[in-house]
């Protein structure tokens, strides 16, 4: 019989993602809209490796079950790797993802476009009940533009170009993006380690 693994994230966009890069796997995936109603995560790790483990211990407990859960976000050199673990909210709480795109070009607007380097990074937390937890790291480098182009994806992806790409990360494909991205590199790692177990 499968055993179960619980997707910890709240965020569509992430669910999407992890359901394309852990389809075929021998577990029974479980998203959270299909378990009993939890509280969010406490999320106050100053690293996206604390956040990650934070959040798949957290849910692994709520339902003792095995858990996976990602905390990521967008580095940007010119704003000394800002917006990073704090991607999320970057915009203040509720804001739109149209509203965060919004602040970090504000942010930019007199960084040319040699000095707009950025990447995406992924850490993935694996943890089953009463052991330790394991986590992959995954990054994609790339560029943000002077306006969002695109419309698939999610969060900054609409701003990002990965490096030997003339396409932003909103432009590609879910398959295309997943095959250069940083939750595509993680999770591909997490799961040649979940089919070892
Ligand atoms: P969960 O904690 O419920 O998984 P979250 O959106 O709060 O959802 P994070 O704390 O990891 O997740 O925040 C990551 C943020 O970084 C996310 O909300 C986006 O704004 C941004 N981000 C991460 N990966 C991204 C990607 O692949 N494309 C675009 N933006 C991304």
């Amino acid at each position: 019989m499968p055993k179960t693994l619980v997707v910890g994230t709240g965020n569509p966009g992430k669910v999407r993602e992890l359901a394309l890069l852990l389809d075929g796997l021998p577990w029974n995936l479980k998203g959270l809209a299909d378990l009993p109603p939890v509280d969010d995560p406490i999320e106050d790790g100053d690293t996206f490796e604390a956040n990650a483990i934070k959040k798949a211990l957290y849910f692994s407990g709520c339902f003792n079950l095995a858990a996976v859960a990602d905390d990521s976000g967008l580095m940007v050199d010119a704003l000394d790797g800002a917006p990073g673990v704090h991607s999320a909210r970057y915009a203040g709480d509720g804001a739109s993802d149209a509203e965060r795109n919004a602040k970090l070009l504000a942010a930019l607007a007199n960084v040319p476009e040699e000095r707009r380097t950025a990447r995406f990074v992924c850490c993935a937390a694996f943890v089953r009940p009463g052991e330790p937890p394991h986590i992959e790291m995954g990054t994609a480098e790339g560029h943000i533009l002077f306006a969002p182009r695109g419309h698939a994806g999610f969060g900054y992806d609409p701003l990002f170009v990965p490096i030997g790409h003339s396409l932003t990360f909103g432009e590609l494909s879910p398959r295309e993006k997943m095959v250069v991205s940083h939750r595509g590199k993680a999770f591909r790692k997490l799961r040649g380690y979940l089919e070892s177990l």
